[in-house]
């Protein structure tokens, strides 16, 4: 018996190589040669400034024909996701600029995507046929699948965020993308119609049916937002993480606005402190209103009107408004809440705050290889 035992031994290594060679041969691999479910997210904590981004924009504008660009937007890439664009793992965050006069072309992809208006009026977008004219601080849905085109009849240039869960679609190999044979898709139906059809909310027209997965708002108006916030800030703190916080939900089911993209506005009163929790998910901020400060795991970041920021997947964080701010924000917390992988939990330690490290020093950027294929058709 011991003399077996000592020849296995022996020839263990050998017989262990062979075998890994047989099993990577037939396209094998053995699980416990795997680095195992715990990889740690590349989205890192990121705070894009609108003052950097606001002068590319303007150039752009001017050197950068519709013809081109069929879209001309601007992606805040993740330092932590390298050869890619997105802000999070999951999500896009770009934005987007258009001249008075300008039509940017209908097109349809399965990514679904959302509008933050940043500055300017005068511009729409139509979807489905449908004109939604924007303003600053509005959230304007298109819905994946759906033809959309953008237009401008103001007098000054107008920038907006474009959210997309274009890596998530991606991700599952569930892309698709169409333009629209001519450049501009009918419209069909009448300016603001949705608008005018779910925008109170609680009072649902009887007549109209809506079976999509999404919500038949197209426009969450900014000015009903805020007056909402104000009042709800009458009645106390709101939440101990997010402040005054309301969701933009389907009018019909009280779900997601949007399938995969939980959006949320917040208003955080002057001085208002939140306490740290973490979830699972990425969350991008935008700053519609407002300063004030984000510790984002441990780290400091100093944010301002129009500027976008990250928090990672499960990272603590905690926000504080220097003057009464509104933080817009959207997430992939829709699909976790759907598949039971939504988790959170407060941080326990001390008052409920992070333990501050220092103050926000940008983050290195690394070298990004250049893309392999034309980013055009990637949605
Ligand atoms: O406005 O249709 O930033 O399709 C990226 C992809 C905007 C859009 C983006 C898009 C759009
Ligand atoms: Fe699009």
């Amino acid at each position: 018996m011991k003399a077996t035992a000592t020849k296995t031994a022996q020839e263990a290594p050998d017989a262990m190589e062979r075998f890994y060679e047989d099993v990577k041969r037939l396209h094998g691999r053995a699980l416990w040669q795997t680095e195992g479910p715990s990889k740690v997210p590349p989205t890192v904590p990121y705070l894009w400034k609108y003052r950097d981004f606001r002068p590319l924009l303007f150039r752009a504008a001017d050197i950068v024909p519709m013809e081109l660009a069929e879209r001309r937007a601007l992606f805040m890439a993740n330092p932590g996701i390298l050869h890619d664009w997105q802000a999070s793992n999951s999500l896009l965050a770009n934005l987007q600029i258009i001249k008075p006069g300008e039509v940017a072309p209908s097109h349809r992809h399965a990514a679904a995507a959302l509008r933050l208006i940043v500055e300017g009026s005068g511009a729409y977008t139509a979807v489905d046929g449908e004109k939604s004219y924007m303003e600053p601080g509005d959230f304007v849905t298109t819905p994946g699948g759906t033809w959309h085109d953008h237009g401008h009849e103001g007098s000054a240039p107008m920038v907006w965020l474009d959210g997309l869960d274009v890596p998530l679609v991606q991700f599952l190999e569930a892309s698709s993308y169409q333009a629209y044979p001519d450049w501009k898709h009918p419209l069909t139906r009448p300016d603001d119609a949705s608008l005018r059809l779910y925008g109170s909310g609680s009072l649902k027209p009887t007549w109209v049916r809506h079976d999509a997965k999404h919500s038949p708002l197209l426009n969450y108006k900014f000015s009903q937002a805020y007056a909402t916030l104000k009042s709800l800030a009458e009645l106390g703190e709101g939440s101990p993480y997010d402040g005054i916080s309301v969701e933009y939900v389907n009018p019909l089911t009280g779900g997601p606005a949007l399938p995969t993209m939980t959006c949320c506005a917040s208003l955080l009163r002057p001085g208002q402190r939140t306490k740290a929790h973490r979830h699972t998910g990425s969350t991008i901020y935008h700053v519609i209103k407002g300063k004030g400060t984000s510790v984002i795991a441990g780290k400091t970041y100093d944010w301002e009107e129009k500027d976008t920021f990250v928090v990672p997947s499960w990272t603590y964080h905690e926000h504080q408004g220097a003057a009464e701010s509104v933080l817009f924000s959207y997430s992939d917390a829709a699909v976790l809440k759907a598949f039971g992988l939504f988790r959170e939990e407060p941080l326990a330690e001390n008052d409920g705050h992070q333990q501050v490290t220092g103050k926000f020093e940008p983050l290195p950027v690394p070298e990004r290889a250049p893309p392999t294929q034309s980013r055009k058709r990637r949605v």
